[in-house]
């Protein structure tokens, strides 16, 4: 039997649960099992301490552990453990959804809960093409992503996604998909230190992709301010203005997908504040709960929600959701860690320890095989040159070596991402860098 609090035990059984985005085969020969958390490290089964250099897959941003979410979860639990979702209610979803909105600027103002990154992508696309439809403009139904962007598995977030190994197994997908070029270029912008000066012109393929299909087609566009899945991507200096102005002269709607940029990754809230630049709607996910509880979001401005309340009061506005949208141990769980975030100030933690991340992530510059390093807020991608004939080989070799030496990385490609908790301490930083340079010497 498994015994969840030994840090020896491995399951006798590994072969019922189907990993997923996993090598199973080679997991399950030699199984790398987290048992517990605390702070900014796990323990391994073999009773190791790891830090955690990712907060998870991007969603621990306050760091494992923490009591406050653990005693609201537990006494949400208690109370009201559910209650129907659909016509009918519970105060928390309320607290919880008046709570998100308050973070946004302008009207963003109203939030459609979701569970996952991939339920709130689709959610957006969906109250995109209603919306269009709702306010006669039924033609609008194409939607736009961007060449190696990640929006979750769901068909919707699948097509309008560009990362070719998560689309090709899956038959036509959705029509009416066009996407954007991506904007990562080595020539002109490697080992550039937070925004890139070359790219913003790419902004400008949207009028190419206007001009073909014509903007009474169009319902939205949606990107990643920053993608992070594919192996960390930041936005040229102009970009995300351009691709603004361009939506805003067509009436297309623009999506942020904020699921990894969102909740003090990059040092403010969301990428909505660093950059300045407001969109339609933005999804959200992972860090609104810690991750202790799964929950998505989509926030929705004013005058998209508004469109929906016309007509007949007994209708239905709009039908879409989930069993567990706005579960209340999931609004607890949110609540519990906004006051967190609040309370300890994280997101402007993030913000000052910026650029003493960046300066120790750009000191591997030079190592063997790295042929390119970018950063943003606590995020950081180190692009290895690919070992000739075996994509991925290198970096995954890399991840395996840094596990063993204590520390989490992410790999994707043959580029290492690091998104670390936003508690982490200087000293974090300089065992995770440290290793990981140690690491690339002797690759
Ligand atoms: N949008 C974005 C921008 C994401 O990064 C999703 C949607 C989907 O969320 P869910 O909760 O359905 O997984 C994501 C998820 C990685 C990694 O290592 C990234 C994600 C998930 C797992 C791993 O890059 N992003
Ligand atoms: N499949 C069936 C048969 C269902 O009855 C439901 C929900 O009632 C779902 C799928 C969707 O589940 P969820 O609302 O948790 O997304």
């Amino acid at each position: 039997m498994f015994d969840p609090t030994s840090t020896s035990n491995i399951p006798a059984d590994l072969e019922a649960f189907w990993m997923p985005f996993t090598a199973n085969r080679q997991f399950k020969a030699k199984p790398r099992l987290m048992v517990a958390a605390q702070g900014m490290y796990y323990t391994t089964n073999d009773g190791r301490q790891v830090l955690d250099g990712t907060a998870g897959l991007w969603c621990v941003n306050a760091g494992h552990g923490r009591q406050e979410i653990v005693q609201a979860v537990a006494t949400q639990m208690s109370q009201l453990d559910y209650a129907p979702a659909f016509q009918m209610g519970h105060p928390i979803a309320f607290e919880a959804a008046a709570r998100v909105a308050k973070m946004f600027p302008g009207d963003l103002n109203h939030v459609f809960f979701a569970n996952s990154g991939s339920e709130a992508v689709d959610s957006a696309l969906k109250i995109a093409l209603a919306y269009h439809r709702i306010k006669g403009n039924g033609t609008r139904q194409k939607l736009i992503g961007r060449e190696r962007g990640y929006h979750g598995v769901g068909f919707g977030g699948m097509s309008v996604g560009g990362i070719p190994t998560v689309r090709k197994f899956f038959g036509g997908l959705l029509g009416g998909v066009d996407h954007l070029p991506h904007t990562h270029n080595l020539e002109h912008n490697a080992f550039a230190q937070g925004q890139p000066q070359w790219g913003a012109h790419l902004a400008e393929e949207l009028e190419r992709i206007v001009a073909l299909h014509d903007a009474s087609n169009i319902a939205a566009v949606i990107v990643e301010p920053v993608a992070g899945s594919t192996g960390v991507l930041i936005p040229p200096v102009g970009y995300l203005q351009k691709l603004r102005q361009i939506c805003d002269k067509y009436g297309i709607l623009l999506i942020f997908d904020e699921v990894i940029s969102g909740f003090g990754r990059l040092g403010t809230g969301f990428a909505t504040d660093y950059f300045g630049v407001i969109p339609d709607m933005v999804c959200l996910a992972k860090g609104i709960t810690n991750a202790s509880v799964p929950m998505g979001a989509v926030v929705v401005r004013e005058e998209i929600h508004k469109a929906f309340m016309n007509g007949d009061e007994n209708a239905i506005e709009l039908f879409h959701g989930y069993t567990y949208s706005g579960h209340p141990v999931a609004c607890a769980a949110a609540l519990a860690t906004l006051d967190i975030y609040d309370r300890e100030d994280l997101f402007a933690r993030a913000a000052s320890l910026a650029p003493y991340w960046q300066e120790a992530v750009h000191s591997l510059k030079g190592l063997p095989h790295v042929i390119d390093i970018r950063n943003l807020g606590l995020i950081a991608g180190i692009e290895l040159e690919p070992i000739p004939g075996k994509p991925t080989a290198r970096a995954f070799e890399c991840f395996l070596r840094a596990y063993e030496a204590g520390i989490l990385i992410r790999t994707t490609g043959d580029i290492i991402a690091l998104s670390p908790p936003l508690i982490i301490e200087k000293s974090h930083i300089d065992q995770l860098v440290n290793t990981l340079g140690d690491i690339l010497r002797q690759l």
